[in-house]
C-alpha cells in the first residue's frame, strides 16, 4: 500500500518499504530498477510499472511512479495496452517466473512474437515464493519433488525470430545487472521493440540458490568474439554453456525486427494522445458524459 500525504494542489505519492524478506534478490532487482530509471533521466510521470502477482509482483509499490498490479499471468497484455495507448510512456512490467512462465506462458510467447517496446523483466527464483515455494516452471530437478525438466526462458526467446533483445542478470552482480537494465531501457524506448530481462533472483527463504548460481553464472558480456547480433551463433554458444552447466547471462542478443507500435499505430494517433478539444469529437463526448451527469 502506499501512503498518500495531502497538499492543497497536489498530491505526493511516498513509497511504502518492500515487504520481502530479508535477502531476498528481488531486493537487487529494484536497486537497479531505481538507478537505471534515475541515471538515464526518465522522469516517475512518465513511468508505468505493472507487476505480476507474486513476491517480485509488488516492485510497483516501492518506486514513485505510476502503477498497476495486474492479474496473476496478466501483466504483459496489460503494459502492452499502455504502451500502445501512450507510446511516450516507459512502461515496463515486472514479475515472478511463476507468473509469467506458468499462468502466463501464453502471454509471454505472443510477447515475444510481437515485439512491443516494452521492458518485460522477470525475476526468476525457481519457485512460488508467495504461495510457500512449490515448484515453478524453472525450478531445478528434485526441487521439491520436482520432475519436470526446467523450462528456460531465454533459449524460448532466442527461437522466436521476431526477438530483438535478450539478457538474463543476477542480483549478484548488481553492477552488470544495472547495464542491462538501462540496455532493456534505452532499446524500448528507442522503440526498437521488447527489451527482455530475466534476472537470476534467489528467493533465500525456500530456494536459496545464491551459492549454486554464483558458482554457475558466466557472464558473455566479458568473452571475446562472442557475437551477439547473430541468433544462431547466440543458440549455438548458450546450448554449449548450459550442457557445461553453466547459466549464460550478459546481453545475449540483440537485433532487429520493426516493433508493434510501428506494425500497428500506422493510421491514427495513440488514443492518450488524440487532440479532445477537436469540435468534431464534443458530441460524443456529450453523449457518453449523459451516464455521469
Ligand atoms: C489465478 C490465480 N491463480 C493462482 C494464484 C495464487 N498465486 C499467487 S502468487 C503465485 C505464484 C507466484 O510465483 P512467482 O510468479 O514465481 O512469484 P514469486 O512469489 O516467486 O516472486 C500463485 C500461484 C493467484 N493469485 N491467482
Ligand atoms: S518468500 Fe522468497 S521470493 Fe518471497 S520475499 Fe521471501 S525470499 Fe523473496
Ligand atoms: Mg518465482
Amino acid at each position: 500500500m502506499q501512503s498518500v500525504q495531502q497538499a492543497p494542489a497536489r498530491r505526493i505519492y511516498t513509497p511504502s518499504a518492500p515487504i520481502w524478506c530479508p535477502g531476498c534478490g528481488d531486493f537487487g532487482v529494484l536497486a537497479s530498477l531505481k538507478k537505471s530509471l534515475s541515471d538515464l533521466g526518465i522522469a516517475s510521470k512518465d513511468t508505468v510499472i505493472v507487476g505480476g502477482i507474486g513476491c517480485s509482483g509488488s516492485i510497483h509499490n516501492n518506486l514513485e511512479c505510476y502503477g498497476i498490479h495486474s492479474l496473476h499471468g496478466r501483466l504483459l497484455p496489460t503494459a502492452v495496452g499502455v504502451k500502445l495507448a501512450n507510446p511516450k510512456l516507459t512502461v515496463i512490467a515486472a514479475g515472478g517466473d511463476g507468473d509469467g512462465y506458468a499462468i502466463g506462458v501464453g502471454h509471454f510467447i505472443h510477447t515475444l512474437k510481437r515485439n512491443p517496446s516494452i521492458v518485460y523483466i522477470v525475476m526468476q527464483n525457481g519457485t512460488y515464493g508467495l504461495t510457500k515455494g512449490q515448484p515453478s516452471p524453472t525450478a531445478a530437478l528434485g526441487y521439491e519433488g520436482n520432475k519436470d525438466i526446467p523450462f528456460d526462458a531465454v533459449q524460448t526467446a532466442l527461437s522466436i525470430f521476431s526477438t530483438t533483445f535478450i539478457a538474463r542478470g543476477f542480483s549478484g552482480n548488481q553492477t552488470q545487472l544495472t547495464e542491462l537494465l538501462k540496455g532493456a531501457l534505452n532499446h524500448a524506448n528507442s522503440n526498437k521493440g521488447l527489451g527482455f530481462l530475466e534476472v537470476l533472483s534467489p528467493c533465500v527463504t525456500y530456494n536459496d540458490t545464491y551459492k549454486q548460481w554464483r558458482e554457475q553464472v558466466y557472464n558473455l558480456d566479458a568473452e571475446k568474439g562472442y557475437d551477439r547480433t547473430s541468433r544462431p551463433a547466440a543458440l549455438t554458444r548458450t546450448m554449449q554453456l548450459l550442457d557445461e552447466g553453466k547459466i549464460p547471462t550478459g546481453l545475449i542478443y540483440e537485433g532487429t525486427t520493426p516493433s508493434l507500435e510501428a506494425n500497428t499505430l500506422t493510421q491514427t494517433e495513440p488514443i492518450a494522445l488524440q487532440d479532445i478539444t477537436s469540435p468534431s469529437n464534443i458530441p460524443r463526448y456529450e453523449e457518453l458524459l449523459k451516464d455521469f451527469r
